[in-house]
């Protein structure tokens, strides 16, 4: 039987997962929006490229959740933006009763199901699932760092002019502007990374990827990344389905690693079939220690504020 991925959220970040995934021919596909129409018209031009691209993939859209029975996976991506006059704290808890409503509808129609959560603020709203959810952690996987070290991997190969395959840059910590690129275990073709570009550079770099979310925002001045994010997504998802067991930065509920507990926070995660295998961690020095810990004062602030 074809494994299933279901989308929850078919807005940009979830009909671009849903593009990613199909070229990658890994599972069927459904994606459920609120809004009437929107998951079923994106999904049937989806399943209309397949003859082009020459891929196997059902694609279903709907309202219902009804849909989604027996999924392997869920992606929640559902959510709303802030609007004007709406606190960071008032969208937390509006994003929260949206990802909780996913995660109870989903869980019930697919109890085994491996969850990947995308909606901000992310790590608070990974914490949503898993307490909701009564899931166990290996199960509860937050998309972030991907992301954030996609960024800096895409600036570093710009600035070198080589591919960015050579380029393996390692981002940690929270979703935010607090999160922590590691420069030193960063690295080109295996040369650590401030061998190869000047500290200013190298700063300048680890500037514009804290502030990479930023930057797309202010160009397309409504919504935000979307091919970026959702590739990321899908990478998760195929180290998954494949159990590949890729190590890849994601947001994960730590019990103790890098000194932390009872928070999501990026870290690299090797993603097998069962989710989370295993948590790696690097030996930080004091500075690193300090801005992992200065990152890890946001995530517990804004779970704090949560009202479930
Ligand atoms: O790296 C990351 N974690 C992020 C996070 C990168 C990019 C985007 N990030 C966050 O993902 C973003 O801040 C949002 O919280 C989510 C979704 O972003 P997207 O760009 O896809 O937003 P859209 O285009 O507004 O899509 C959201 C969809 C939209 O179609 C709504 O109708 C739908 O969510 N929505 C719902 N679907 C199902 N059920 C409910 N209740 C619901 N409410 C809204």
């Amino acid at each position: 039987m074809a494994r299933k991925i279901s989308i929850i959220g078919a807005g940009m970040t979830g009909a671009t997962t849903a593009h990613w995934l199909a070229e990658r021919e890994l599972a069927d596909l459904v994606l459920v929006d609120v809004v009437k129409g929107l998951p079923q018209g994106k999904s049937l031009d989806l399943l209309e490229a397949m003859p082009v691209i020459g891929k196997d993939v059902r694609v279903i859209g709907s309202n219902d959740y009804a849909a989604t029975d027996g999924s392997d996976i869920v992606v929640i991506t559902a959510g709303l933006p802030r609007k004007p006059g709406m606190s960071r704290e008032d969208l937390l808890n509006t994003n929260a009763d949206i990802v909780k409503k996913a995660t109870e509808e989903t869980l019930k129609r697919s109890p085994n199901a491996i969850y990947i959560i995308l909606t901000n603020p992310l790590d608070t709203m990974c914490y949503v699932t898993m307490k909701v959810g009564g899931l166990p952690r290996e199960r509860v996987i937050g998309q972030a760092g991907i992301l954030d070290s996609a960024r800096m991997r895409a600036f570093v190969a710009l600035e070198l002019g080589v591919s960015v395959e050579n380029v393996a840059c390692y981002v940690l910590g929270g979703h935010g502007d607090s999160m922590v690129p590691l420069t030193r275990h960063s690295n080109v073709a295996g040369v650590p990374l401030n061998e190869m570009l000047p500290a200013d550079k190298l700063a300048a770099i680890v500037d514009r990827t804290r502030k990479g979310g930023g930057e797309i925002v202010a160009l397309l001045k409504q919504g935000s990344a979307f091919y970026a994010p959702s590739a990321a997504i899908a990478q998760m998802a195929e180290s998954i389905i494949k159990n590949k067991n890729l190590i890849l930065p994601c947001s994960i509920y730590l019990q103790g690693e890098y000194g932390l507990k009872d928070i999501f926070f990026g870290v690299p995660a090797q993603l097998g079939s069962t989710g989370l295998v295993k948590v790696i961690e690097y030996k930080l020095n004091n500075e690193e220690k300090a801005m992992v810990e200065k990152s890890a004062v946001e995530v517990k602030e804004s779970i704090s504020a949560l009202k479930l």
